[in-house]
């Protein structure tokens, strides 16, 4: 096997693993990874170059079904140009630098415009490990802003502990909840503000298992509820009429001795879907919109057509 493959499957592995996990970063990542395939390899022309990068695509998008910024990130990196070797690989390379920058930037605004709706002396409630969702905590609370923030621990896979971290890092008050500790603490809290894997055409949430349960409380006890979510998070496959795949982890994930049970099986869903109806706001980088805008983004932003999907 070729050092470039070596490489690229490496990184395809430490997705899967969520070694490297997030979808913005699951997005950059893929892209990073791409572009460092087509710079690394040498073919003996332009349609093995193509053949290759391809084959290179399908393994980074194997890795994780449901995060469709890896999806959207691939298709914009394999939207380069070029007749020959040269200018293929340098548009494509172009293509990966500017979707990790569009990612950042996108990171960045969202956080300018989802802070002003939080007010001095707010409790924000998060779940899992948003790195969207943390940049409107955070500039906020860079804004001047008193505010305190809830974290789940967000089971399995214990994302909350990354966020408390983070937030101890910048100053912020925080508070460690278990996830089923929601409905107890909710009516304490001013808005609920998480990231997502996936937005779809009708602007319902797919977001780590237990943002729909969160939803639900927040529903019930009137909280508001904000997601964060650059443009490459909304799904061009749903407007085809495609449902989102809901990637099951491993067993051991939920419970490591599961292999000493008989008559016991475990179902570890990493998503779930939170209808549009209890979704207040989408914070994107083109402005804040209510869930029922999202085709518009989709068909904007992303273009919906056929020709040019990598699937
Ligand atoms: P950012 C995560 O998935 C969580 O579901 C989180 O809400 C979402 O990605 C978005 O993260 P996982 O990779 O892109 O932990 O906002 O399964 O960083």
């Amino acid at each position: 096997m070729t050092r470039p493959m070596e490489d690229l499957l490496d990184t395809a592995e430490r997705i899967r693993s969520m070694e490297i996990r997030g979808a913005a970063l699951i997005g950059r990542a893929a892209a990073g990874a791409l572009k460092e395939f087509a710079l690394a390899i040498e073919p003996s022309g332009i349609d093995e170059f193509n053949a290759e990068v391809g084959r290179a695509a399908e393994i980074l998008l194997d890795t994780r079904p449901t995060a469709v910024s890896l999806s959207n990130a691939i298709r914009m990196v394999m939207r380069y140009r070029g007749d020959d070797l040269d200018s293929a690989r340098s548009s494509l390379a172009n293509n990966a630098d500017q979707f990790v920058e569009r990612s950042l930037k996108a990171i960045e605004r969202i956080g300018e415009i989802g802070s002003r709706r939080i007010r001095d002396g707010d409790v924000i409630l998060t779940h899992c490990n948003s790195s969207v969702a943390l940049s409107i905590i955070r500039t906020a609370h860079d804004s001047g802003k008193e505010i305190k923030v809830i974290a789940t621990e967000s089971r399995p896979r214990y994302q909350g502990h990354l966020t408390i971290k983070m937030l101890d890092g910048w100053g912020i008050e925080t508070e460690l909840v278990v996830d089923s500790a929601v409905r107890t603490v909710i009516n304490e809290v001013d808005e609920v503000i998480v990231g997502a894997d996936v937005i779809t055409a009708n602007g319902s949430l797919v977001n780590k298992i237990g943002t729909a349960q969160i939803a639900l409380a927040a529903h019930e006890s009137r909280t508001s509820f904000m997601v964060a979510a650059e443009t490459y998070k909304f799904s061009p496959e749903t407007i085809m009429g495609e449902l989102v795949p809901i990637e099951m982890r491993a067993a051991e994930e939920v419970y490591p001795k599961i292999s000493e049970l008989k008559h016991v099986r475990v179902r570890n869903p990493a998503f779930d879907v939170t209808p549009h109806q209890y979704i207040d706001v989408i914070c994107t980088e083109v402005g804040a919109i209510p869930p029922e805008m999202s085709y518009l983004i989709i068909k904007e932003m992303l273009g919906w057509e056929i020709e040019g999907r990598v699937r």
